[in-house]
């Protein structure tokens, strides 16, 4: 039976209705509190770097049980995450609006939640403003975070995956949102694939045995962003950017890996030996045991299945392929090493990323910027690697939904090296970034709220909600303190329960106890009242701040 909270409530068709043209600049900007910002955007990184592996439930944890092990491993993936989080504020409780590439960039760039807009899914890759539903684009004439900041007065420029697509002008959002804009190519070479991975993922070794990630693709566009920033001026080919002088800038380097194919050169793979890896039965059983309290909407998003008697089994997913493909290979221990040679190259990918941030925050130290820009680093969602028997993201459990997220902003010194467990939204980050420039927003239904309380004092109280949304307008998460609520499809009785803080992996689903019949009504009370206010037109901090710290 749908309930009284269903948020079918909510027609799409009158949001669609609504006009959200363009966007009109409701106060003054004051040019004296413009600040630059370089974001980084990371495709698919899980949070499992240095900045988070001693978090309580990393999976990491699981993959080296061993403290010393664990934290040299992290060391060796992500050291350039540790050098900017020294500078400002690691948000480990931060979540994406949308665990996919497409509606979570969409929804952060633009502020608008996927079930207001409808783009829920990746909707086979479709850019965003052509994206239709009932008859309409309801974000066709959306205004940007770029586009925004270049209609009062700053450079706007990019490379790599800002928004879901992203190989031409048009697709990069070009025209409107950046005053420049190119694909930086480049390669390391010929590619060579692992033979654990299965036909339907992708991993291996790229370049020959003397390359280093320096020769690939993200660090070529890492580069260039960084010598635009360092020397005021960068070439790729034909296309020339230059830094203007007199202009505040919003500069977005969209890096690819840790997205699949996990293709790394070799120095990086051999951070990251199997040898050191804990992956056996044990492990196996205990995701595999996970399944006997899961509702069945949630099945269908994982590996995870139970049998006529309710006993859990193994089901369908791309991770089971990579036991079954490696168990094909080797029958008595391959499983297992197929399983760790996935995680050695996604981490290595992880890696990538990591030293594509490094070259960038090289540029910006060398640069006369350093104390005028906030670096802002995101990753668009989480990434499973076993967890719920389920690889890659697309599910409301915080394996897919949790993503990497420091704010380093010079001027606010008090929050450096600090973290942050308020529950966030990278939906906040459109707000944050015109608060810290005394910008208004644009005249659409922006949801996020400006974190500068929090880049001050990570502890401050923040008493919000943060909530994600999958697949349809009907399938949503909710985090509230430390309690997690997850409802598919609309129904009550297709939710789960849990407590964070004493089970951090989403083992034991507490929705149907009856001790906790009266949270669970109150969170889906709070879920409803969090859906509506992303229906609003104006976010309820919209007035500008008089200082930035
Ligand atoms: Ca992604
Ligand atoms: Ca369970």
């Amino acid at each position: 039976m749908r309930s009284q909270h269903s948020c079918s409530a909510w027609p799409i068709a009158i949001m669609i209705t609504c006009l959200w043209v363009g966007g009109t600049c409701l106060g003054t900007e004051k040019q004296s509190g413009t600040q630059n910002v370089l974001m980084i955007a990371i495709d698919d990184l899980k949070t499992i770097g240095s900045l988070y592996s001693d978090e309580p439930g990393n999976f990491l944890k699981r993959v080296y049980p061993d403290d010393d092990r664990r934290t040299q491993i992290a060391k060796r993936m992500t050291p350039n995450l540790t050098r900017l989080a020294a500078r400002g504020v690691t948000f480990t409780n931060a979540h994406c609006a949308a665990p996919a590439c497409n509606p979570s960039r969409a929804a952060l760039m633009t502020g608008i939640r996927p079930h207001v807009s409808g783009l829920t899914t990746n909707a086979g890759g479709v850019f965003f403003r052509d994206y239709e539903i009932n008859g309409g684009k309801p974000l066709e004439n959306v205004t940007t975070l770029p586009q925004w900041l270049r209609e009062h007065g700053w450079y706007t420029a990019t490379t790599g995956k800002i928004f879901h697509t992203m190989g031409s002008y048009r697709q990069a959002d070009g025209e409107r949102s950046w005053s420049n804009w190119t694909n930086v190519p480049g390669s390391a070479g010929r590619k060579r694939r692992d033979p654990f991975s299965p036909k339907t993922l992708d991993w291996g070794v790229e370049g020959d045995r003397d390359s280093t990630y320096r020769d690939l693709n993200d660090y070529h566009k890492a580069d260039f962003i960084a010598d635009l920033i360092e020397f005021g001026h960068s070439a790729d080919g034909d296309e020339k950017f230059s830094l203007p002088k007199n202009q505040p800038f919003f500069i977005a380097c969209g890096l690819f890996r840790p997205h699949l194919p996990f293709y790394s050169t070799q120095d990086l793979l051999d951070l990251f030996p199997t040898e050191e890896m804990t992956i056996d039965q044990a492990l196996l059983d205990e995701f595999m045991n996970d399944a006997d309290d899961l509702p069945n909407a949630a099945l269908r998003w994982c590996g995870l299945a139970v049998d006529e008697k309710g006993h859990p089994v193994i089901g369908r997913d791309r991770f089971v392929e990579i036991l079954e493909h490696g168990k094909s290979i080797d029958p008595v221990d391959g499983k297992f090493l197929g399983w760790k040679r996935m995680l050695q190259h996604y981490f290595a990918s992880c890696a990538i990323a990591d030293r594509c941030v490094g070259r960038l925050l090289d540029g910006l130290d060398h640069s006369p910027y350093r104390d005028r820009t906030t670096v802002i680093l995101w990753s668009d969602h989480g990434y499973h690697l076993g967890e719920k028997l389920h690889e890659t993201k697309f599910t409301l459990w915080n394996d897919a939904t949790n993503v990497n997220l420091v704010i380093a902003d010079p001027q606010i010194k008090q929050g450096h090296g600090r973290k942050c467990e308020a529950a966030v939204s990278l939906l906040d980050l459109f707000p944050t970034v015109c608060g810290q420039s005394n910008l208004e927003l644009p005249r659409q239904p922006i949801a996020g709220r400006d974190l500068a309380s929090l880049l001050s004092n990570p502890n401050a109280h923040w008493p919000h909600s943060v909530i994600c949304t999958y697949e349809s307008v009907s399938n949503h998460m909710l985090i509230r303190g430390h309690y997690k609520l997850i409802r598919y499809d609309d129904r009550d009785d297709q939710i789960e329960l849990y407590d964070l803080k004493n089970d951090p992996e989403e083992f034991i689903n507490l929705a149907h106890q009856p001790e906790y019949k009266e949270l669970v009504n109150e969170l889906l009370i709070d879920l409803q009242q969090e859906l509506r206010r992303g229906e609003s037109r104006q976010s309820e901090q919209s007035v500008p701040r008089t200082t930035t710290n």
